[in-house]
C-alpha cells in the first residue's frame, strides 16, 4: 500500500481483449470449458473479468487516498441495500458494449447471465438503500470515501406467500460465490466483549497517574471484505468494507488442547453468530442483545482498522478531526463514540478532556425517523453486562453534559431528565439517539419538513441547547442505478435532447423542460413508458405468473409494509372502486382502468404488518376473480419485492403512491425515484414529498390529507377514527365489506383484528384522511384520461426532480458537515 505508482495489469479495453479475458476466467478460475459450463459458471467468470477492468483505478484511489492523507469521510452503516453488482460495475467502466458483443461472440446473452445474480439485500429498506446511493455518489464525486458495515451471511428474507399470508424463507445470496468480494483475512480485528473493568497505576512517582482498563470477558475475530465502489467514468473506485465474525485462533487452540473437539466447533459457531443475520426489523428495533453485539463488532473493527490500515504509523490522533469525518446512519453505530473515548483515554493515555474534544469533532449524526419507537434505547443492565467500560464512559459523558445543562438552565431538573442520555423508565437505559446528539458536531434530519420536526420535538430541548449543531440534508438517489441503468429507454431519450452530463449533474434535467411542450417528445416519452410496462409484464410473467395489462394505468405502492405508510388506505380505495363496480353505483366504462401494484415486506414478527399483506392479497383475488370489476381492475402483489424487481417496476410507473400521515414518514426516497422516472406522485405533505411538490408545482402533483400541524392537532383534541365510520358512506361500506369477510370467504374473524384496529385507535389517521384520498384519487382519473397533459405533467416531473440526485445529497453533506477534500478525476 505504500507504494506510490504501482505496477497493475489491465486488460485491453476490446471486445477481444475481453474474450481473452473472460475465457481465461472461464478456464482458470472455474475450471471448466464454454461447452461445459452452467449459467453460474458463465456469470462468476463475466464478474470477475469486469472487476479485471476495475481493479487498476481501485488500487490507484486507494494508493492515493493513503499517500496524500486528504480529509476523508467514513460512513458507518449497519446496512447496504446495494442491489445487483454487475451492471453497474459493467456502466461504470463503460463495458456495457463490449461485454454483450463479446459475450455474444461466444453464442452467450448477457441479459441471461444478469439474471444469475442473487443481489446482496444487506439492508431493510430506506436507511439501508440511501448508504448504498450514498457511496456510489461518493465515488463518482471522488470523495475520499470508504464505507463500513456488516457482511451479514443472510441478508434481508426471501418473502414468499402461502394462502396469501407472509412466510420468511433464508437469504442464501453467498452461495453461487461471491464474485464481487475480497476477503482481507490478513487485516483481521479483534474485538472483546463482556468481562469487567479495573483501575490501576500507570508510572511512577511524580508521574503517576491512575488509569483503568477493560479485560475483556471473550473475544472474537473481525475479517474485512472488501467490495469494490466505482464512480462512473471518473477513474475512481472506492472501497465498501464489510466485517464477517470469526472465533479467535486462541480460544480455538485452548479448547482443541483439551480435547474437546465438539466444544471447539460450537464456539465458533457462537463467534460465527454475530454477522449470521441481519435483522429484519426496520424503523422497529427489538432491543436483542445480538444486535448490539453486531452494532460493537463493526464500529470497533471500522474504528481499528481505519486508525491502523488507513492512517500512517506515526499519525498524531491528536489530529484525526482534521483527517476524518465519521457519518453515523442512524442511532445503529453509536457505540462508536464511546469505542473512540475508550481507545483514546485507555489505549492511547489521552487524559479525558483531550479526548472528548478529538471524539466529539469526528463524529456527525444522521437521525432518519420521527417514530418514538425507533429510537433505540440499550438497558444498562445488557450493555453493561456486554461492554462494562463503554457503559462507564456513557456514564462520565452524560455527567458531564448535565452539568453544563444545570449550569444553563438553573438547575430545570425536568429538563435534565429529558435530556440525559439515561432514561430511568421504564427501565434504565441508554438513550442512543441523545448519545449520538451530544457527541456530534452536527446532527441533521433527511428532509426539510423532517429537520424542522427534529428541531421543534424529537430534540426539540438539545435544539434550543445547541442550535448551530442541527441542519438538514434532504435524502437523494444514485440518478446511475435508478435511472441510467434501470431506464435505458428514457436515458437515451434524454441523452438525445440534452447530451449526456446529466448522470453526474443531474440539475441539467431542466433542459428538458421546454420539451414538455413538444408534442413530438411527449409522443416518444410515451413511447418509453409503454415500452418500460411490457418490460415490466414480461417480468411478473416470468418471475411471479402474474398477469397484468400494459394498457392499463400504473398505480404503485412499494415500501416495507408499516402502519404509518398506510398500505391500508391504499387498499380502502381499491375495495371502494370494487364496492362501487359490484353495487352497479358506477359502470366500469366510466372508470380508468388500473393496475395496482403492491411490494413490501412485513417484519417477521409485526403481526398487524402481516395481516395487512393477507388482507391484500384476498382482496387482490377477489378483485381479479370478479368479471366486471377485473376488466378495469386488478391487484399484483409479487412476493419479494427488492432492489432488482424496483428497477423495472419504477421507470414502468404512471402513479406514485406516497401516503404516509404527515409528520410520520422521514423522507422516503422511493419517491424520488418515481418522480425521476415520470411518474406523478399522490401523495401527503410528509417528509421529501413537500420538496417534490415544491419543485414540480402542484399542477403537477395530487395532493391530499391532513398537514402535520392539523393531524397533531386532531390528534390533541381526541381522535376518534369511528366518527368518520359513521359519517362517511363510502368509508362505512369499505370497511363493512372487509368486517363482513367479503374478501375472506364469508369468514368474519379473518380480519377483524384490521377493522377495529382502524375503527378503535387508528394511530396514523386512516379514517381522517379516506376522503380526502379518494377526491385526489378522482382527480387522478381525470388527468390520465387526457395523455398528453398527463405526459407533460410526467415529463416536467422529470425535468425538475434534478435535485434529489445522491450527488447533491453528497454536497450538502461536504458543505454542511464533512468539509472532507474533494480529489481530482483520475
Ligand atoms: O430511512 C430512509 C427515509 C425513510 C425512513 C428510513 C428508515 C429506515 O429505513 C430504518 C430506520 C429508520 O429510523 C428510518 O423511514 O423515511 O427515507 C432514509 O433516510
Amino acid at each position: 500500500m505504500t507504494e506510490p505508482t504501482p505496477l497493475i495489469a489491465t486488460p485491453e479495453h476490446t471486445v477481444e481483449g475481453f474474450v481473452r479475458e473472460y475465457l481465461r476466467e472461464l478456464n482458470f478460475a472455474q475450471g471448466t470449458i464454454l461447452e461445459r459450463a452452467s449459467v453460474n459458471d458463465h456469470y462468476l467468470a463475466l464478474a470477475r473479468t469486469v472487476r479485471h477492468y476495475l481493479m487498476a483505478r481501485w488500487i490507484t484511489t486507494t494508493t492515493e487516498h493513503y499517500r496524500r492523507q486528504p480529509k476523508a469521510v467514513a460512513y458507518l452503516s449497519a446496512e447496504y441495500l446495494l442491489g445487483r453488482q454487475l451492471d453497474n460495475a459493467l456502466v461504470a467502466a463503460d463495458l456495457e458494449d463490449i461485454a454483450a458483443e463479446a459475450l455474444a461472440s461466444l453464442g452467450i446473452d448477457l441479459a441471461d447471465l444478469r439474471e444469475a445474480e442473487v443481489e446482496p439485500g444487506l439492508g431493510n429498506g430506506g436507511l439501508g438503500r440511501l448508504a448504498a446511493c450514498f457511496i456510489d455518489s461518493l465515488a463518482t464525486m471522488s470523495v475520499p470515501a470508504i464505507g463500513y458495515g456488516i457482511r451479514y451471511e443472510y441478508g434481508i428474507f426471501r418473502q414468499t406467500f402461502v394462502d396469501g399470508r407472509q412466510v420468511e424463507k433464508p437469504d442464501e445470496w453467498l452461495v453461487g460465490g461471491a464474485p464481487w468480494e475480497f476477503a482481507h483475512p490478513e487485516h483481521e480485528v479483534t474485538v472483546g466483549f463482556g468481562g469487567h473493568t479495573e483501575r490501576y497505576v500507570d508510572g511512577e512517582g511524580d508521574d503517576a497517574v491512575e488509569r483503568t482498563r477493560w479485560v475483556p470477558g471473550w473475544k472474537v475475530l473481525g475479517v474485512p471484505y472488501n467490495y469494490m465502489v466505482p464512480g462512473y467514468r471518473n477513474g475512481r473506485v472506492n472501497t465498501l468494507r464489510l466485517w464477517s465474525s470469526r472465533a479467535t485462533h486462541a480460544f480455538d487452540l485452548k479448547i482443541f488442547n483439551h480435547g474437546d473437539y465438539a466444544e471447539a466447533v460450537r464456539s465458533r459457531t457462537f463467534a460465527e453468530n454475530i454477522s449470521k443475520v441481519l435483522y429484519p426489523e426496520d424503523s422497529t428495533p427489538q432491543g436483542k442483545e445480538l444486535r448490539l453485539q453486531q452494532q460493537y463488532f463493526f464500529v470497533a473493527c471500522s474504528l481499528r482498522d481505519f486508525i491502523n490500515q488507513l492512517l500512517p504509523e506515526d499519525f498524531d490522533l491528536h489530529d484525526l478531526p482534521e483527517r476524518i469525518c465519521f457519518q453515523l446512519n442512524d442511532t445503529h453505530p453509536v457505540i462508536a463514540v464511546p469505542e473512540l473515548m475508550r481507545i483514546l483515554v485507555d489505549e492511547e493515555g489521552f487524559d479525558w478532556d483531550e479526548a472528548w474534544e478529538v471524539t466529539r469533532r469526528c463524529f456527525a449524526y444522521t437521525c432518519h425517523t420521527l417514530l418514538p419507537e425507533a429510537l433505540e434505547v440499550w438497558p444498562v443492565d445488557v450493555l453493561g453486562r456486554l461492554l462494562p467500560r463503554h457503559l462507564e464512559i456513557i456514564y462520565r459523558i452524560n455527567d458531564e453534559f448535565l452539568a453544563r445543562v444545570r449550569e444553563h438552565s438553573g438547575d430545570d431538573e425536568l429538563l435534565v431528565r429529558r435530556m440525559s442520555i439515561i432514561a430511568e423508565h421504564p427501565a434504565r437505559s441508554v438513550r442512543m439517539a441523545h448519545l449520538a446528539t451530544v457527541a456530534a458536531t452536527k446532527v441533521n434530519g433527511v428532509a426539510e419538513l423532517h429537520s424542522q420536526l427534529l428541531r421543534d420535538k424529537v430534540l426539540a430541548d438539545f435544539a434550543r441547547f445547541w442550535p448551530e449543531k442541527f441542519t438538514n440534508v434532504t435524502n437523494g438517489v444514485t440518478p446511475r442505478r435508478f435511472v441510467r441503468l434501470a431506464n435505458p429507454g428514457l436515458s437515451g431519450l434524454i441523452t438525445e435532447a440534452i447530451g449526456e452530463g446529466w448522470v453526474t449533474d443531474l440539475d441539467r434535467l431542466r433542459d428538458l423542460e421546454p420539451l414538455a411542450d413538444d408534442a413530438e417528445f411527449r409522443r416518444r416519452f410515451r413511447e418509453v413508458k409503454d415500452a418500460n410496462k411490457h418490460r415490466l409484464v414480461d417480468l411478473l410473467a416470468r418471475r411471479d405468473g402474474i398477469e397484468i395489462d400494459p394498457g392499463t394505468m400504473l398505480d404503485v405502492m412499494v415500501k416495507r409494509l408499516h402502519e404509518y405508510k398506510r398500505q391500508t388506505l391504499k387498499i380502502l380505495h381499491v375495495i371502494t372502486l370494487y364496492d362501487r363496480i359490484v353495487s352497479g353505483e358506477v359502470a366500469v366504462e366510466d372508470l380508468v382502468p388500473r393496475t395496482v401494484v403492491f411490494g413490501a415486506k412485513a417484519a417477521p414478527g409485526y403481526v398487524m404488518a402481516k395481516e395487512i399483506i393477507a388482507l391484500i392479497n384476498h382482496v387482490g383475488a377477489v378483485v381479479g376473480a370478479h368479471p366486471e370489476v377485473s376488466k378495469v381492475l386488478r391487484v399484483a402483489f409479487p412476493a419479494n419485492y427488492n432492489v432488482t424487481v424496483a428497477e423495472t417496476l419504477v421507470p414502468a410507473a404512471d402513479l406514485s403512491e406516497q401516503i404516509s400521515l404527515a409528520g410520520k414518514e422521514a423522507s422516503g426516497t422511493g419517491n424520488m425515484k418515481f418522480a425521476l422516472n415520470g411518474a406523478l406522485t399522490i401523495g401527503t405533505d410528509d417528509g421529501a414529498n413537500v420538496e417534490i411538490r415544491q419543485l414540480v408545482g402542484d399542477d403537477h402533483f395530487f395532493l391530499f390529507g391532513l398537514t402535520e400541524p392539523e393531524a397533531a392537532a386532531m390528534q390533541e383534541a381526541g381522535y376518534r377514527p369511528s366518527s368518520y365510520y359513521e359519517k362517511n358512506r363510502s368509508l362505512r361500506r369499505a370497511l363493512d365489506l372487509v368486517a363482513h369477510g367479503e374478501f375472506s370467504g364469508g369468514n368474519r374473524s379473518t380480519f377483524e383484528p384490521v377493522v377495529s384496529n382502524l375503527l378503535g385507535e387508528d394511530r396514523f389517521m386512516v379514517l381522517a384522511d379516506f376522503q380526502s384520498y379518494l377526491d385526489a384519487q378522482e382527480r387522478v382519473e381525470a388527468a390520465y384520461r387526457d395523455p398528453d397533459a398527463w405526459s407533460r405533467s410526467a415529463v416536467l416531473n422529470v425535468a425538475r426532480s434534478g435535485f434529489f440526485s445522491s450527488d447533491r445529497s453528497m454536497r450538502d453533506y461536504m458543505d454542511r458537515i464533512w468539509h472532507a477534500e474533494v480529489l481530482p478525476p483520475l
